[in-house]
């Protein structure tokens, strides 16, 4: 543990992670027609406080139902989960975890262990160190790592819970969703548990808007992608080029966010060495977020092994939080 900081920081990712992964990932994206890129990417510093301004609008109903979720069943679901150490992916700035930790040092003699996984290194830093200044006596570790392929790096133990919040899962394909939780599944021990926030189907007409805010903080933080590009990979979009646009699948119940040129783009990207033409009118896909009903994420659960230990849902049915056992 670092006296300076109060918590432990590990990176797992290769200093050249963000260039060779990002590299692989949008030469994959251009063989596609520039049709996709993994979300992952949104994240820089820029982009993690973005996403901060997101939870705070008033259209963006999922971070504010799922902490009132969490006001309530607390201390239930630690009680169920017999947590001693909480681990959570994706943690970005850990707000919400709070309300776990709370329950946790109300259970556990010296207030237990948490692990923060990201690939934010800045989102990691500040949420650790806020929180080693208010839970003194918890030991805190931060891990820089990539949730789609790095689960073998969790921490060892016995009474782990493994907490996925904020519907994060929805951002992943289905194939890729099943892919993960066996993976998860497969690391988990029998006094271990997994605790899943995931958004429930609903109206088109409040989903949308979560996408597409009146204020422009979601169409930035989809823009803040290019901006991403033209950093890491000397590639020259012009965000000017782009307009944000959120689409409601109906028939895979997601909402699907693209970048839309609003004319022909002829862009250079150096460090592929390539240049790309996207006509105008032609999207980039940036992120799929799926909806979820009860019974078939369930049926997924289970499919990867899990058993239901609990389901907990606000007054109007809108998101859920879940705890899965390992049988
Ligand atoms: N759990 C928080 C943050 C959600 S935003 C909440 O509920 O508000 C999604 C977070 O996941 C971001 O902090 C982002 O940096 C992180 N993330 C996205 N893809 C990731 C990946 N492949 N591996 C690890 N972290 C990832
Ligand atoms: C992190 N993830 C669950 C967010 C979501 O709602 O899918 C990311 C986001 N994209 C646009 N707004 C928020």
């Amino acid at each position: 543990m670092s006296a300076v900081t109060g918590y432990t920081y590990d990176d797992h990712l290769p200093a050249d992670f963000s260039d060779r992964s990002l590299r692989a990932d949008v030469a994959t994206g251009l063989a596609a027609r520039l049709s996709w890129l993994p979300p992952k990417w949104f994240y820089d510093k820029v982009g993690s406080e973005l996403f901060e301004d997101i939870t705070r609008l008033p259209e963006y109903y999922p971070t504010r139902t799922e902490r009132t979720i969490l006001t309530r069943h607390a201390a239930e679901i630690v009680a169920a989960a017999g947590t001693d150490t909480l681990i959570e992916l994706g943690s970005g700035s850990s707000e919400k975890t709070r309300l776990l930790l709370d329950a946790m040092a109300e259970r556990v003699p010296g207030g237990g262990s948490y692990v923060a996984l990201d690939v934010s290194e800045d989102a990691l830093r500040s949420a650790c160190a806020a929180l080693v200044a208010v839970y003194p006596t918890l030991r805190v570790g931060a891990l820089r790592a990539d949730f789609t392929h790095q689960l073998d790096l969790l921490p060892r133990g016995e009474a782990r819970t493994v907490a996925f919040l904020g519907s994060t899962i929805g951002n992943f394909e289905p194939a890729d969703r099943a892919a993960f939780l066996r993976s998860l599944r497969s690391g988990l021990g029998a006094t271990d548990h997994f605790l899943l926030g995931a958004d429930l189907v609903k109206s088109a007409a409040v989903v949308v808007p979560a996408y597409d805010d009146a204020a422009g903080v979601t169409a930035a933080f989809n823009l803040n992608l290019l901006d991403v590009l033209n950093q890491r990979l000397g590639a020259d979009f012009d965000r000017g080029a782009f307009e944000h646009v959120a689409i409601w699948d109906a028939e895979h119940e997601w909402i699907e966010m693209r970048l839309r040129a609003t004319r022909d783009v002829l862009a250079g990207i150096t460090d592929l060495g390539m240049r790309v033409h996207i006509a105008r009118g032609e999207t980039i896909r940036t992120e799929i977020s799926a909806k979820f009903r009860r019974a078939s994420l369930t049926a997924e659960l289970r499919a990867a092994g899990f058993v239901e230990r609990g389901w907990w849902t606000d007054d109007r049915n809108w998101f859920s939080v879940s705890l899965w056992g390992t049988g």
